[in-house]
C-alpha cells in the first residue's frame, strides 16, 4: 500500500472544501505522517532500561549527539524502520547522588518539553524509592508528569523469586502491591505497569498502555517502532482513532477561524466526519 493512494482517497474526499483548506489539511496530515516520537527513558543503573527498549523497539540504531547547550548531555538514539524514525532519550540523573539538583533541573527544563513521554523504570526489588520520589517531585514540574508513566522492570525478580522462567502467583500479588505502594508514593497520572523481558511478562500491556499516553500526533508514527508482537488490535485502533482525532481537529481549528466565510464554515462542518472516517480508513496506507 503506498502514500499516494493513500493522498488520492484523501484529496478526494477533501474536494467539496475551498482549495486553500484542503491543500492546509493535507499539510497536515503529511506532516502527521513524518512526525519523529521522542521517548525519554528514566531509572538508576541497572533498571532494565536498555533491555526493555530492546525488546520494545525494533530498528537500525544510531547516535546522535544533542546540540542543545546543556550542562550534560542526554544520550540520544535515533531508531529507523524503512523511512521512520524516532528518538530514543536516555535521561540521566535518578541515583545519581547529591548536589546537582540544579544541573538536573536545567536539563530537565530542557528535555522535558521535547518529549512525548517519559518512561521512568524502577527494578522491582528495588526499595530505596527515596531518590526516585524526590527526583519526581522535586525536578520533574507539575506540568510535565502526565509526559510519565512508572513500569516496575525486572519483575521476575519480585518476591519469592524462583527462577524458573515464570511469574508464580505471589510474585504477581507482591508486584500489585507494589504498583500500589508506586500509586501512594507518586500519585502518578498514569497507572503504573511491570514487565519482565526476562519472562517475557507485561510486556504487551506496557505497550498497549504507553500508547494510550502519548499525545494523539505520536501514536501512529510510534506503531512501526515497536516490535511486531506488539502491534496488537488495540494498539493500532488507538493509533488509528488518533490519526482520525488531529485531522478532525485540524478542521475545527481552521473552521473555528475568526474570518472565515459562514458558507465556507459550513462546508467545513458538513464534510468534517467524513473527512475523519476517510483518514482513518486510509490509515493503513500511511502506516
Ligand atoms: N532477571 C531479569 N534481569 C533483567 C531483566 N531486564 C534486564 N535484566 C538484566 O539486568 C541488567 C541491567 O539491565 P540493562 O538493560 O543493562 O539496565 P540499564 O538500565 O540499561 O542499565 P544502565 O545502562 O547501566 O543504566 C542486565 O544484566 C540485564 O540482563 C529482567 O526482566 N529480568
Ligand atoms: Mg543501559
Amino acid at each position: 500500500m503506498s502514500h499516494d493512494e493513500g493522498h488520492k482517497i484523501l484529496t478526494h474526499s477533501l474536494s467539496g472544501l475551498p482549495d486553500w483548506v484542503s491543500s492546509q489539511i493535507l499539510c497536515h496530515i503529511n506532516s502527521l505522517t513524518k512526525y519523529e516520537p521522542t521517548i525519554g527513558i528514566m531509572g538508576k543503573t541497572g533498571a532494565g532500561k536498555s533491555s526493555l527498549c530492546n525488546a520494545l523497539f525494533a530498528g537500525e540504531v544510531s547516535l546522535v549527539s544533542d546540540v542543545a547547550a546543556c550542562t550534560r548531555e542526554p544520550l540520544r538514539l535515533r531508531l529507523q524502520v524503512g523511512e521512520r524514525y524516532m528518538t530514543l532519550v536516555d535521561l540521566p540523573g535518578v541515583g545519581e547522588s547529591q548536589n546537582r539538583d540544579v544541573e538536573y533541573a536545567a536539563l530537565y527544563r530542557e528535555q522535558l518539553p521535547r518529549l512525548d513521554l517519559v518512561l521512568w523504570l524502577i527494578k522491582a526489588d528495588d526499595r530505596a524509592l527515596a531518590v526516585d520520589e524526590y527526583f519526581y517531585h522535586q525536578v520533574i514540574g507539575e506540568a510535565y508528569r502526565r509526559k510519565v508513566l512508572f513500569i516496575i522492570s525486572q519483575a521476575d525478580k519480585a518476591e519469592p523469586t524462583s527462577g524458573n522462567g515464570q511469574l508464580s502467583t505471589e510474585q504477581k500479588q507482591n508486584i500489585s502491591r507494589k504498583i500500589c505502594l508506586l500509586h501512594e508514593l507518586f500519585r502518578p497520572v498514569h497507572p503504573v505497569c511491570a514487565v519482565s523481558v526476562r519472562a517475557k511478562w507485561g510486556l504487551r500491556v506496557m505497550a498497549e498502555r504507553m500508547i494510550k499516553c502519548l499525545p494523539r500526533e505520536a501514536s501512529s508514527p510510534m506503531v512501526a517502532h515497536l516490535r511486531y508482537p506488539f502491534r496488537t488490535q488495540t494498539i493500532q485502533e488507538k493509533a488509528r482513532d488518533d490519526f482520525g482525532e488531529t485531522v478532525g481537529a485540524a478542521l475545527d481549528a481552521v473552521s473555528a477561524l475568526p474570518l472565515i466565510p459562514a458558507p465556507v464554515r459550513t462546508v467545513i462542518r458538513a464534510v468534517r466526519d467524513t473527512v475523519v472516517s476517510v483518514v482513518r480508513a486510509v490509515w493503513n496506507f500511511f502506516f
